[in-house]
């Protein structure tokens, strides 16, 4: 059964996941607006014992409001290590929904009611930059022309279905993400993005995208490197290799099974 109650319950109670590593200026504004929005959604603040205090603001945060939490770890590991924790801090809590979102500004929660009225239908929220009515605020053309390039080549080589590979605002419903579905995931920068979205088609889940508007970060710096880029094209492109290798191993089984 696709659709129906079954195929779409209820989506249970929501914890929205924000990585931060310096974000200090971004943050609180960021948890201000999001409360306003959406008061009835938990924050998980994963931060990887920023330089720059975010971790002890983001106390503060959740000193003040029993809404917000805090997962301190122990040092930079990268956004996908961050996410991981995060979505195992929250599928042990029960959440029913787990939402990504950039600790900077760049998305917007004002727009996070979209997305889950989205999800009511779907298994995975994707924001999205690049489908009719998705913008972008303050980005070089560089960063654009970067983004459109790792989102072509994605679908292209992994065949995936969808315009904005790389985006980081998404809800997933948790039963998404419990099991096996995180089994060996080791992206640890935006390819951790494609990864997910990859997995999430691959595992036939329905993934629907939404037009968010993206803006430049407010303050502090990108965390965007040569490395994170070189990571995302070599694992990107392993994947593609191995998801052709084994179509043509599943047809070859396939015709030798026709032929007994
Ligand atoms: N916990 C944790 N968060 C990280 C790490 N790297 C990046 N982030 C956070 O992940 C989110 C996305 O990373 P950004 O630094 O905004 O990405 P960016 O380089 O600004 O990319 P653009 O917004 O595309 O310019 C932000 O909230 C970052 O603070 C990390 O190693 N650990
Ligand atoms: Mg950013």
């Amino acid at each position: 059964m696709r659709d129906g109650a079954r195929a779409h319950p209820p989506l249970g109670r929501v914890l929205v996941i924000i990585p931060t590593y310096n974000e200090a200026d971004n943050l609180p504004p960021l948890v201000e607006r999001l409360r306003a929005t959406m008061p009835e959604c938990d924050l998980l603040i994963a931060d990887d014992d920023s330089p720059d205090g975010t971790g002890k603001l983001a106390d503060e945060l959740a000193a003040a409001d029993p809404g917000v939490h805090v997962l301190h770890r122990p040092g930079k590991e990268g956004l996908g290590a961050a996410y991981l924790a995060g979505f195992r801090w929250g599928l042990e809590r029960g959440y029913g929904v787990l939402v990504e979102m950039d600790g900077d500004g760049s998305h917007q929660p004002e727009e996070l009611p979209r997305l889950l009225t989205a999800l009511a239908g779907a298994d995975v929220v994707l924001g999205s930059r690049w489908v009719p009515g998705g913008r972008i605020v303050n980005w070089p053309r560089y960063r654009q022309l970067l983004s459109r390039g790792g989102s072509a080549y994605s679908r292209l080589v992994l065949g995936l279905p969808i315009r904005d590979v790389t985006g980081g605002f998404r809800a997933f419903r948790a039963r998404v993400l419990d099991g096996a579905f995180l089994t060996d995931v080791a992206s640890q920068g935006y390819c951790f993005q494609v990864d997910l979205a990859h997995r999430a088609i691959r595992s036939g889940h329905r993934v629907v995208e939404v037009p968010i508007t993206f803006v430049e970060r407010a303050h502090g710096n990108s965390k965007m490197s040569r490395d994170i880029v070189i990571e995302a094209l070599w694992r990107v492109t392993a994947w593609g290799v191995a998801t052709r290798i084994g179509k043509i191993f599943r047809r070859q089984a396939h015709l030798h099974h026709d032929n007994r």
